[in-house]
């Protein structure tokens, strides 16, 4: 594996979720695999799980980390081709690119779509442009389409606490007061459309994510009727794609409440983070046996690491 910026990139899922449910029982076993490779982390939005978890990854592999939060910290970038430079964005992602390449042995980069036009941020544009210009590997740490170090994270999860059978995967709309991004949702449905779950996602009608993503799942527009005999619910909220960026919806009915657990085959709880408590999700269920959050937050760790580890050795 060179770049990691979606489950098409990774050769054999199933060994790098083993791989990183192995490191996770011996997180100090390949500590000098990254002795003197720095790990640049690029963020052009906010991050806690993402920010400390890939920090923590690199560490136990002996690398070095550099983070820079670019959106303050860095010049203003021109992300454009063929502008001419005369506002208020003082260097091109080109050379920008191009140097950070130099200082750095593999690249994480975050980068939210900025949900005005659909095309451009599904073309990927940044993502693409770095890997063409830093001449590094590129880790996507959430870009404009997908989160694939929390979609492996995820899956992770769900391996670790499966039934001894095939389990049944619900991803639910919740709602939120903010557009949010497609990206985990996204993500979260190409990787289950290619494991050994029942996957079915539940969402008011308009919320349609990309059949890029979704192909395989099954689509059914009552919650209470997805939620039957559920081994585990994601929840999540998205913004539309269809009415590209737009909240079509804010019904508390959606959110995930004890009740509404009920219906689920004792289903365990989970969610990305950040999450508003009452919003998205009721308070009863995060405080709640069901919810494995923070499990899901541990395992961010060994998947950047398994991850990492993967382009380290492939790679240098
Ligand atoms: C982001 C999103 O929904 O994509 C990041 C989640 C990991 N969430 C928010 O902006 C609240
Ligand atoms: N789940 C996740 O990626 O969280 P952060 O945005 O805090 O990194």
């Amino acid at each position: 594996m060179r770049n990691f910026t979606s489950i098409q990139d990774v050769d054999d899922v199933n060994i790098l979720v083993s791989e990183a449910i192995e490191l996770k029982k011996n997180p100090f076993l390949f500590e000098n695999l990254g002795k003197r490779k720095t790990l640049g982390l690029i963020f052009l939005n906010p991050s806690l799980r993402t920010r400390i978890s890939t920090q923590k990854a690199a560490n136990n592999l002996g690398m070095n980390t550099m983070v820079m939060n670019l959106d303050k910290e860095g010049w203003a970038l021109e992300t454009e081709d063929g502008v001419v430079m005369n506002g208020h964005k003082a260097e091109h992602i080109k050379e920008a690119a191009a140097v950070l390449g130099q200082y750095c042995d593999i690249i994480g980069i975050r980068s939210f779509p900025k949900l005005e036009n659909r095309e451009e941020d599904y073309s990927e544009n940044i993502l693409k442009k770095l890997i063409s210009y830093t001449g590094t590997p590129i880790i996507s740490l959430e870009t404009a389409t997908r989160h694939p170090l929390q979609s492996l994270a995820d899956l992770m999860t769900i391996k670790e606490l499966s039934p001894n059978r095939r389990p049944k995967v619900v991803l639910t709309w919740a709602p939120h007061i903010k557009a949010l991004p497609q990206a985990v949702p996204n993500s979260f449905a190409e990787w289950m459309s290619d494991s050994n779950v029942d996957f079915v996602i539940t969402h008011p009608e308009g919320y349609e994510l990309s059949d890029e993503f979704t192909k395989g799942a099954e689509i059914i527009y009552e919650q209470d009727v997805a939620l039957q005999d559920a081994d585990f619910v994601y929840v999540k909220n998205w913004s539309s794609y269809n009415n590209y960026g737009k909240i079509l919806s804010t019904d508390k009915n959606w959110m995930l409440t004890n009740k509404k657990l009920y219906y689920t085959g004792n289903a365990r709880v989970m969610h990305c983070l950040p999450v508003r408590r009452d919003v998205e999700l009721a308070s009863e269920v995060l405080d709640g046996q069901n919810s494995i959050v923070i499990n899901q937050a541990n395992n961010r760790v060994y998947a950047a690491q398994a991850v990492l580890k993967n382009i380290l050795e492939n790679n240098f």
